[in-house]
């Protein structure tokens, strides 16, 4: 959870950096950025997660190629690259999330290649354990996130694909089994977003359907599960990223319009899993930024194959 929030906090300056601000969002606190410091990648690279993964308090970067590349962080914006672990047979994963999954004080990995579901430990100095593979009841994966839905719990999983979107609870030592599995149909489930919406300490989950253009809302009930508290209809609603972005203490909702990115659906949360009306925001295109960058669909493939 710790993850997507930082992920929405970012999200948030972005948005006030690159979009026509709307009268609602005028009132949001202006930021600066300095010059930034690129960080080169290994080619190919695909997913990255941000966490601490040798332990000197200071936030590093794990991206995903043929193997685990991670980049030690010295709190001051530069990063120098680290060790190298074996990453998934056949290639890098193209969806990360991290979390202490096995309770050890280290951050571990999830990763995703879109048909399957892997688990990393991490060891502590940068490097990780080989992966170990789940396969998902809704015939893949195209989205996912990591954090404690049970009180004291150790970080579950939440994984969005194909046909609907699943729960994988933690026995507490990173093993996972399979929990509620939630059917969804024509579109399957996109992104997943954690976050405590009704501020009762349980942590609740919303589900994007991409073309299926809806937000699900489900409510964490404890011992009942995930139930469905609201669906919201959003017009190609895709990835989607939780934060509190007018500081009023209830969690607001940001979900990217279309795979083009061209506008971003901005709901701002009444902490009772219901929430505004959506404030439309259109991408504003930079300076020597292509006209159109489109990203290509996710491939849907098929467990097996
Ligand atoms: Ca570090
Ligand atoms: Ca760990
Ligand atoms: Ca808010």
């Amino acid at each position: 959870m710790v993850q997507r929030l930082t992920c929405a906090e970012l999200l948030c300056s972005l948005l006030i950096l690159l979009c026509s601000p709307t009268e609602s969002l005028a009132a949001l606190p202006q930021v600066s950025f300095r010059a930034r410091p690129d960080l080169p990648l290994r080619a190919g690279s695909g997913a990255l997660v941000v966490a601490d993964f040798n332990g000197d308090g200071y936030l590093d970067i794990a991206a995903s190629v043929d193997q685990i590349q991670v980049y030690f962080g010295d709190s001051k914006g530069h990063f120098s690259p680290g060790p190298l672990s074996p990453s998934l047979q056949g290639g890098g994963a193209s969806l990360m999330a991290s979390g202490d999954l096995n309770g050890d004080g280290t951050p571990d990995l999830v990763l995703s290649d879109h048909n399957y579901v892997y688990v990393m430990f991490g060891n502590g100095d940068g490097t990780f354990q080989a992966p170990a593979k789940y396969t998902t009841s809704i015939n893949g994966c195209y989205g996912l996130a990591v954090a404690p839905l049970r009180p004291q719990g150790k970080p579950d999983m939440v994984i969005a694909g194909p046909t609907g979107w699943q729960t994988y609870i933690n026995n507490g030592t990173g093993q996972f089994s399979t929990g509620q599995v939630f059917p969804l149909a024509p579109s399957g489930g996109w992104d997943v977003a954690i976050g405590d919406l009704n501020g009762d300490g349980l942590p609740d989950v919303v589900i994007s359907e991409g073309a299926g253009s809806r937000v699900a809302i489900y409510k964490n009930t404890g011992a009942k599960g995930l139930q469905l508290a609201n669906s919201i209809a959003l017009s190609e609603a895709y990835f989607m990223a939780l934060g509190d972005l007018n500081g009023d203490g209830k969690l607001d909702l940001a979900v990217t319009a279309s795979l083009a990115f061209e506008f971003v659906y901005i709901l701002f949360g009444n902490g009772d899993f219901t929430f505004q009306k959506p404030v439309v925001v259109k991408r504003r295109r930079l300076p020597n930024q292509p006209a159109h960058r489109r990203f290509q669909p996710r491939p849907h493939r098929r467990l097996g194959h």
